[in-house]
């Protein structure tokens, strides 16, 4: 296969309503679309960096930046391409791998496309449908909170996940449980904790939770260990982890029980399947996390969330939890889990028109 060029394309979607984390509020995305230009047909990514660099270092102009200056140049002057190779072609450069994340999983699309294989045959998938969970904000107040999350049970959601920082995080949890009893339920907090917290993360383990996702900052791995001395509810890694080795060497010090893995954080699906069968060795069960991707990402998770070690309900919700309408057809929940696509590559379609018509920039990369 050969690379002829890629499209790059920013689109703006709304959001069907505020999302607040540790980090910001988001009322809409601005995403940056990859389309792999080759001689055997087109494919899609997408990256899941955000506006800003407050989930993580990366953000999305600077992600269009490394790829336009940095990253495409070899990978277009490349005679033969696989997306076996991508990661090699791009281990010089450091870093942005939510961006070598979007070509290589535009190469994979076009390379599996061609040959008539869906990305969950690829990862060698064992499920046709995935549970799915959902992520809640942080809400203005606890009354509005339970109508949301009642209003997520209602649709079917197997599990829910809590949003928290400082000032919200005991008070939430013990409302949605005295509300709601037994629902499978973890909370999140992007970081926004200290190690002279863990006394006060602990009173959390009164109320059997799932899991707590990463608490402390991305490099405070060592950390997450000492933290786990006092919570006894499992920690789990999602900022920290961004490869295998991470993984592997959090997993080694005791830093977490659980992973949460994202193609887009790690540097792409290839890495992520990497990450999740060093997890089965370890026996670490993994999730599939959510970016608020548009229908190619989510396409994508569903596909890997079939994967056999990912046994906890991911943040791989419906289309409608973030966006009235999708780029492609919408994910429908069906009893709390939504179907694996199997056509071929990412096995959806885009609808090209309403692409257009959310289309802020588009800017094509040659040879
Ligand atoms: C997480 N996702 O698990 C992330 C955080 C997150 C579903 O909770 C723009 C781009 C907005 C990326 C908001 C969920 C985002 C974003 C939240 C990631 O930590
Ligand atoms: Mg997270």
């Amino acid at each position: 296969m050969k690379l002829e060029a890629v499209e790059l394309r920013r689109i703006r979607m709304s959001l069907v309503a505020p999302f607040e984390t540790s980090f910001g509020t988001q009322l809409e995305r601005d995403i940056l679309l990859v389309k792999a230009i080759t001689d055997v047909g087109d494919g899609w990514g997408e990256c899941v960096a955000g506006e800003e660099p407050d989930y993580s270092s990366e953000y999305v102009e600077a992600a269009q930046h490394v790829l336009v200056h940095h990253l495409l140049p070899p990978l277009l002057a490349s005679p033969s391409l696989a997306a076996a190779d991508v990661g090699d072609g791009l281990r010089r450069f450091h870093g942005h791998r939510m961006a070598k994340a979007s070509i290589e999983m535009a190469v994979l699309d076009a390379e599996l496309r061609s040959r008539g294989e869906s990305f969950t045959h690829f990862f060698g998938a064992v499920r046709t449908a995935v549970d799915c969970g959902v992520s809640v904000g942080i809400h203005r107040s606890i009354p509005e909170l339970l109508t949301t999350v009642g209003g997520y049970l209602d649709q079917g959601y197997r599990r829910v996940k809590l949003k928290i920082k400082p000032g919200w995080d005991v008070e939430p949890v013990r409302a949605v449980r005295e509300r709601f009893g037994d629902v499978p339920l973890q909370v999140d907090a992007n970081t926004a904790y200290s190690l002279s917290d863990a006394v006060h993360l602990a009173e959390l383990d009164a109320f059997n939770l799932l899991l707590i996702e990463q608490p402390l900052p991305e490099d405070q791995v060592l950390a997450h260990a000492e933290l786990a001395k006092v919570v006894r509810t499992p920690v789990c890694l999602d900022e920290s982890i961004t490869s295998v080795q991470a993984a592997a060497d959090a997993i080694q010090l005791g830093a977490c029980k659980i992973i949460n893995i994202k193609p887009g954080r790690v540097g792409g699906y290839l890495e992520a399947q990497r990450i999740h069968d060093l997890c089965a060795l370890r026996q670490v069960p993994v999730w599939m996390g959510g970016m608020l991707e548009t229908g190619l990402g989510r396409a994508g998770n569903v596909a890997m969330a079939a994967m056999a070690d990912f046994t906890l309900p991911g943040d791989t919700s419906a289309s409608s939890r973030y966006y009235h309408r999708d780029i492609t057809e919408p994910f429908v929940l069906v009893d709390g889990r939504l179907n694996v696509p199997t056509a071929p590559g990412l096995g959806v379609n885009v609808d090209q028109a309403y692409l257009e018509e959310i289309t802020t920039s588009t800017l094509l990369v040659t040879r």
